[in-house]
């Protein structure tokens, strides 16, 4: 397609979160990658996004994310930098640093990771050594892929031994951690989950690896939001270090974040740069102090309560309608739908749902008996939707609809017709 140099004309098509700056850029000056945005945008604001690991944004942080920061290099910290011209975003990142710590209640943050796997990266660098053993949660169990999946660093570079859920009600089997801990005798115990639907017992977590000189490790990537709005407990007081991205339930720019106590803060902050990363994404880290913020405010407690009753509605509606659910529901944002009596997999599930507009992920689940790329289960998370508005009403209808697609995941007819009563309700919710 021929570039096309046509000058902008501000329609609510280009009224978008980027500033007139970037709507004049993007618009005028490269029509192709702006229809691809739109339409990716039409996308969005025709399905209903069940992505337990998604969130929109506000365009206060998309603004920051996409600022004249881009430009900045700072490599170094604040007051502490390898490059001149840095006074202001000094004073950027110190706010960061300094929201971080208000809104979670920790003695030292780091701002800069990249991501929620640099930002794990960086805490196994900086506590231990090359080799040493830690206890993380099994992967299919729900854990995540930087908790020692032999395909990533994690379980190439240390030795990792891994906790499960029961078998009977699928929560983390806290008796088997203790065991485990005394039989390995890890360096660190990790705790955090990828797909775990529980309440996660970070006292007791701290209890077992102070019974065998660990340190603790908390991974809230997914949970984040729900911690800072007190709707699930923090692992603060409890954790050496505790890891997250920010762009989860937490609704703020892509990007990692660590806190921790204020013994290991140099470790930490040696770890994320030099010896992972060089410059801060300065924009990111602009737009991560607008998210904190924003989590301080009551409305975000308020919209975190409804991120729970809507996961709650959806796990009961689905139940009700005949679907197995890992550990029986939720208590948090997310909710695993689990396959393996099915004669489909989790993977054509996904497919079938994204046809008839509802988008999800396909998930591992314990018991797996099928590869990562096929799976056992689907998981579905309610952060995005609740941030449209999306009600505990409409949850309890999307179980129906989605009960119908699990019921003929094949019948091309009737999920056109699921596609139609899906679009409307996508419609009638906040637009992105
Ligand atoms: N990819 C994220 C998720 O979907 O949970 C974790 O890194």
């Amino acid at each position: 397609m021929a570039m096309q140099t046509r000058p902008a004309r501000r329609t609510s098509e280009t009224d978008d979160a980027l500033g007139p700056k970037a709507r004049a850029g993007l618009f005028a000056g490269d029509r192709e990658l702006w229809s691809l945005l739109q339409r990716d945008r039409r996308r969005h604001n025709q399905t209903l996004n069940f992505i337990a690991s998604e969130n929109y944004a506000s365009p206060a942080v998309l603004e920051a994310l996409a600022s004249h920061l881009n430009v900045k290099y700072a490599e170094g910290y604040p007051r502490a930098r390898y490059y001149q011209g840095v006074e202001v975003v000094d004073d950027i990142e110190t706010l960061a640093i300094e929201r971080a710590k208000q809104l979670f209640g920790a003695e030292h943050a780091n701002v800069q990771p990249h991501s929620g796997s640099t930002a794990n990266m960086a805490a196994y660098y900086a506590l231990l050594s090359l080799g040493d053993t830690i206890l993380g949660m099994d992967l299919s169990h729900g854990g995540h892929l930087t908790h020692g999946s032999s395909a990533s660093f994690s379980g190439q570079q240390f030795q990792f031994v891994s906790y499960h859920v029961t078998p009977g009600d699928e929560t983390i089997d806290y008796d088997e951690v203790a065991q485990m801990a005394k039989e390995h005798r890890p360096k660190m115990i990790v705790a955090g989950a990828s797909a775990y639907p529980r309440t996660i017992d970070f006292a007791r977590f701290r209890e077992i690896a102070d019974s065998v000189g660990a340190l603790f490790m908390a991974d809230i990537a997914h949970i984040a939001g729900l911690v800072a709005a007190g709707v699930h407990p923090s692992p603060l007081p409890h954790a050496d270090v505790v890891t997250t991205t920010t762009h989860k339930s937490l609704r703020g720019p892509r990007g990692g974040l660590i806190l921790c106590r204020a013994a290991h803060a140099r470790a930490i902050d040696r770890a994320v740069f030099p010896m992972l990363q060089g410059g801060p994404i300065l924009g990111a880290v602009a737009a991560r102090a607008v998210c904190f913020r924003e989590a301080m405010q009551p409305d975000f407690k308020a919209y975190s309560e409804q991120v729970v009753k809507n996961a709650r509605a959806l796990a009961e509606g689905l139940v009700r309608g005949g679907l197995p659910l890992l550990s029986g529901g939720t208590d948090n944002h997310l909710l695993v739908v689990k396959l393996l009596d099915r004669e489909y997999t989790g993977a054509q599930l996904a497919t079938a749902l994204e046809r008839a507009g509802i988008i999800t992920s396909k998930s591992t689940v314990p018991g797996e008996t099928r590869s990562p790329r096929q799976t056992s289960g689907v998981r579905f998370g309610t952060p995005a939707m609740t941030t449209r508005g999306a009600t505990v009403e409409q949850m309890r209808r999307v179980a129906e609809l989605i009960v119908a697609v699990a019921e003929a995941p094949d019948n091309d007819a009737h999920l056109e017709e699921v596609r139609a009563e899906v679009r409307g309700i996508a419609e009638s919710l906040e637009q992105i």
